[in-house]
C-alpha cells in the first residue's frame, strides 16, 4: 500500500475528465487500495482517483463512524436523482475551505465492484452527497465550480497565495 498525493485547487489537473476502466485488473485494484488509505490518512469519507492524478474513473467511499465500511465505485453513474439538500462541503483538494452546495436528496447509482460485478445502489444524506461530490470530480469539476463567480476568484486567490508561502 502507498500514500499518493493529492492535488490541490486550482491545479488544472483536476479539470481532466476521467476515463472509464474497461477491465478492473490488479493495477486498478492496487489504486482502489492505496486511494482507500490516503483517504483515511487524510480523514476524508471520500475520493476520486482525479485527486491522485490518475485520470481513471474510480472512487473510494466511506461515511461510517467507525471507518471500517469502505466502499469503491468502479464506473458509477447516477441513473436518477430526487429532491434537493443543501449542506457544508469540504474537499481534501481544496483545504480549510467550507461551503453549502445543493444536491439531490436521494440518488441511484449503478457501478461495477472489485470483482467486475455490476451493482446498483440507492443512497441518500451524506452518502448521496458524497456520490455527487465524487463523480463531479471525475467529470472535471471541484464543489467550488458550484458555487458564485466571487466566491471562486476568493477561493483561487487564497489557494494560490498559500501555495506559494508553502512551496
Ligand atoms: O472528506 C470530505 N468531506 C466531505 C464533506 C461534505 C461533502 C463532501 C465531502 S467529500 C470530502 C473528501 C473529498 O474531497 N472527496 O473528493
Ligand atoms: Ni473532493
Amino acid at each position: 500500500m502507498a500514500l499518493l498525493p493529492i492535488l490541490r485547487f486550482p491545479d488544472p489537473r483536476l479539470k481532466k475528465i476521467a476515463i472509464p476502466v474497461s477491465r478492473i485488473d490488479d493495477t486498478i485494484r492496487k489504486l482502489a487500495a492505496d486511494m482507500g488509505e490516503t483517504m483515511y490518512e487524510a480523514s476524508g469519507i471520500g475520493l476520486a482517483a482525479t485527486q491522485v492524478d490518475v485520470h481513471r474513473r474510480v472512487v473510494v467511499i466511506d461515511v461510517s463512524e467507525e471507518r471500517n465500511e469502505l466502499r469503491v465505485f468502479i464506473n458509477p453513474r447516477l441513473t436518477c436523482c430526487e429532491g434537493l439538500q443543501s449542506g457544508e462541503e469540504g474537499c481534501l483538494s481544496v483545504p480549510g475551505i467550507y461551503d453549502k452546495v445543493e444536491r439531490a436528496e436521494r440518488v441511484a447509482v449503478d457501478y461495477l465492484d472489485l470483482d467486475s460485478q455490476p451493482q446498483s445502489l440507492l443512497a441518500e444524506g451524506l452518502l448521496a452527497v458524497c456520490i455527487q461530490h465524487e463523480i463531479d470530480h471525475l467529470d472535471g469539476k471541484v464543489f467550488v465550480d458550484r458555487l458564485s463567480q466571487l466566491k471562486q476568484s476568493r477561493i483561487r486567490a487564497k489557494l494560490t497565495k498559500q501555495a506559494k508561502v508553502t512551496a
